[in-house]
């Protein structure tokens, strides 16, 4: 009994720690050993509960929403956070309605300016005229996701514009505890996001965060929550634009000065580019000491800018520009992290909602109807054969392999059959969590997915065929 009680104190732990890690790779490995090592790197529950969220929201909002700023100031007065109708359920229902199932709050961006009356600074809602210094965003945002049933991430960031501790070791302190306040008093945090940005301080002098003490604090006080960006868990995919890379790979090379447990002993992400077009092929992972799994997440905003300026209104990313970066980061094994910013009412703006409806209903009308549901299909290793009941027209494909277990596939073909044979309608490298191809209407009654490489047998959970809905 005791044993048994022993075990299962220990076994969650056990669990998080049996996937992720890194899986060394030994000097005398040859090229097939490593191939196999890294076709079974496989991400850690916490890593694969954030890859099947999909599509996850940003708020940027505070005092830079007020002053018409993206990076703000120093010193600009709390007086000018007034939000005349905030309403963060109206923020958490237009994410929900758009299909993301968690939101990430700004709680604090690089001017220092807290949306929690932290007790750590002055620097606050609680000094400014909204709620009359009775406010905090933060409560009101994770009361919304809780009665909506949304997953609640955290921004703090390290870079304080603000702190007069900023550029010297008692601001990591600092960081810390205010770190400890939005863990330990907001209920459960699935994502925490640490920007890289870091400024000079008053000294002169930029700081040198303690980010393995930021991660201490994160795994005790949230251990299931990834730990984003500048982190162990989540890798930024490189670039701001929305866009995935057509190759994503999950399992990337780790350098040798980075070989210990991701978080536990070594500062993320590892060094190297991680802006580079090729991140995890053959011939990366060839020269490789370790390989881990580091999923991508591809962040952008609705607008040109991360925070809510008046002059764009006008500048909102069309519904169809938004379905596109859709499937070009959900679509190419990436979570996308799609950015709302409020508006100074404290309201998502109208015409962002509208932009974000009209997203839905094309994605719904799209990838709510998978012709291949009901579909025979016949397999084997390297090849899924689709014979529907006459010929179906489609113009999408949506492939997913058992990344639980590890991503496989090098790449792949999608071929239609017609009376001259099997002929080529699209083809793609890696699958991992998700991938969509799109192509012009098609119109078969046998098509077939071949893997044409694999670093091990590689299990597709899912080909299906869609129709996107015709242009008014
Ligand atoms: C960047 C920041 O500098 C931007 O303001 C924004 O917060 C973005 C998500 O990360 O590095």
């Amino acid at each position: 009994m005791v044993i048994l009680l022993l075990f299962s104190a220990f076994f969650p732990k056990a669990q998080e720690q049996r996937h992720g890690g890194i899986t060394m790779i030994g000097a005398g490995d040859d090229k097939a050993t490593i191939l196999h090592k890294a076709a079974h790197v496989s991400p850690s529950p916490r890593q694969a509960r954030w890859q099947e969220l999909e599509f996850t929201v940003f708020f940027h909002f505070g005092m830079n929403t007020f002053t018409d700023r993206e990076w703000g100031i120093k010193g600009t007065s709390p007086a000018l956070f007034n939000p005349t109708a905030l309403d963060a359920e109206q923020w958490v229902k237009t994410a929900k309605m758009a299909g993301a199932r968690l939101v990430i709050m700004v709680a604090k961006h690089h001017d220092g300016f807290c949306l929690w009356p932290s007790k750590s600074t002055d620097y606050t809602v609680k000094n400014s005229p909204w709620k009359g210094g009775k406010g905090d965003v933060v409560a009101e945002v994770a009361a919304a996701c809780r009665k909506q049933g949304m997953k609640l991430g955290i921004y703090l960031s390290p870079w304080d514009m603000n702190s007069s501790l900023y550029g010297t070791e008692a601001y990591n302190e600092f960081f810390r505890n205010q770190l400890t306040e939005l863990l330990s008093g907001y209920g459960p945090v699935e994502e925490v996001w640490f920007d890289g940005a870091c400024g000079e301080g008053p000294n002169g002098v930029r700081q040198v965060y303690d980010w393995l003490r930021y991660y201490r604090v994160v795994r005790k006080l949230q251990p299931q929550a990834v730990i984003a960006v500048m982190g162990p868990d989540v890798r930024w995919v490189g670039t701001e634009s929305g866009y995935g890379r057509e190759a994503e790979w999950s399992v990337v090379p780790v350098p040798e000065t980075c070989l210990r447990e991701p978080g536990s002993g070594d500062v993320f992400p590892p060094p190297g580019d991680l802006m580079a077009a090729d991140l995890g092929s053959r011939e990366k992972i060839g020269n490789a000491r370790g390989l881990m799994w580091y999923p991508s997440e591809v962040d952008v905003s609705i607008r040109p800018g991360w925070f809510y300026h008046h002059d764009q209104d006008t500048a909102v990313k069309r519904p169809e520009e938004l379905v596109d970066i859709y499937c070009s980061s959900v679509g190419r094994n990436s979570v996308l992290l799609l950015n709302l910013p409020p508006d100074q009412r404290g309201l998502i703006h109208e015409n962002d909602v509208a932009a974000l409806q009209k997203m839905r209903s094309i994605l719904d009308a799209t990838f709510g109807n998978d012709l291949a549901k009901n579909v025979p299909a016949l397999r084997n290793d390297s090849m899924i054969l689709l014979k529907p009941n006459g010929k179906v027209t489609f113009d999408r494909v949506m492939l997913q392999e058992n990344f639980r277990q590890g991503q496989r596939v090098e790449s792949f073909v999608i071929e239609y059959l017609d009376d001259a044979g099997w002929k080529e309608l699209a083809r793609g490298t890696t699958i991992g969590y998700k991938r969509i191809l799109r192509f012009q209407p098609m119109r078969a009654n046998q098509i077939r997915l071949r893997i044409t490489s694999a670093r091990d047998v590689p299990e597709i959970t899912h080909f299906g065929l869609y129709k996107a809905p015709q242009e008014p």
